[in-house]
Order: structure tokens, then sequence, then C-alpha cells
């Protein structure tokens, strides 16, 4: 069993898409342990990408991500991670493959719709960031 978070960014929330892209994980067999709306500031959207600090789409990244409310997530199942990436598919919708997240709904590279944490390291930090453990729901159900 591994957990990640996911986001839907604001792009996804902005179009109504929170409900399609918390279906398309929960097809995949993953559990909704840990959910809820937020909208970060931009301080907080520059320590969460805090590993891009330096690269020249920083700005337009932490700006873009604390543009509008969000959703957060953490999601639970075997091989969480990489279930989470490949059903997001690439980080440019042009390039994602068909039938993930981003080919069907991002916008463009920065307007991607969804996040999902990269490696068991990042997921763990990432879900703290934003959930404490009593937030997240184990178990029967
Ligand atoms: P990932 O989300 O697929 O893991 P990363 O390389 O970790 O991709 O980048 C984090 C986020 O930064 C991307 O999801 C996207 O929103 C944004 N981003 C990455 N590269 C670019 C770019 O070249 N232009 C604009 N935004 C970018
Ligand atoms: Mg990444």
């Amino acid at each position: 069993m591994e957990r990640t978070l996911s986001l839907v960014k604001p792009d996804g929330v902005k179009r109504n898409l929170v409900g399609e892209v918390i279906s398309r994980f929960e097809k995949a067999g993953l559990k909704v342990i840990g959910l809820k709306m937020l909208r970060l500031t931009k301080t907080q959207a520059e320590a969460f990408y805090a590993v891009h600090k330096g690269r020249p789409f920083f700005d337009e990244l932490t700006t873009y991500m604390s543009s509008g409310p969000i959703v957060a997530m953490v999601l639970e199942g075997e091989d969480a991670i990489a279930k989470v990436r490949e059903i997001m598919g690439a980080t440019d919708p042009k390039e994602a493959a068909p039938g993930t997240i981003r080919a069907d709904l991002g916008l463009n590279k920065g307007e991607n719709t969804v996040h999902g944490s990269d490696s068991p390291e990042n997921a763990v930090k990432e879900i703290a960031f934003f959930f404490s453990e009593n937030e997240l729901i184990e178990g029967e159900r």
C-alpha cells in the first residue's frame, strides 16, 4: 500500500472538473483517504514548489497555483504514486498519452489540471504540506 498527494489545479476547479478527476482515480482502484478545498497564497505555492525555485517558469507557476481554489487529496492503493502519474499523463498536454487527464482536459503546459507526487519521499512531504495525520481516514468505512 502506498499513499500519494494529488491536486486538482485552479484550471480544473474553475472548469468543474473536480468530480471528473476524482472519478478517474477511483475507477483505477485508488481510495480517497483525505480531501479538502483551499486556496494557496503565493508564498504557500512557492513553498510547495520549492524544488522548482530558479526555473524560468517558477513565478508563472506559483502565481497560477495561487490564482484560485484547488482541491487537495490523498490517494491510497498499490503503486499509488506511479498509478496517479500514469493516469495524469505527461506535463505538457500536447505530449500526454491519449486518455490521460492532461491529454483530455489540460489546457497547456502550465494549466495542466492535476498534480501528482513523483516519488515516495516527495509524497510524504507533499501529504504533510496539506494534511495532518488525523485528517486521513483509513480502513473500514
Ligand atoms: P509535473 O507536474 O508533471 O511533475 P514538473 O516538471 O514537476 O511537472 O512541473 C511542475 C508544474 O510546473 C507542472 O505541472 C506545470 O504546471 C508547471 N510547468 C512545468 N514546466 C513548465 C513550463 O515549461 N512552462 C510553464 N509551466 C510549467
Ligand atoms: Mg513534478
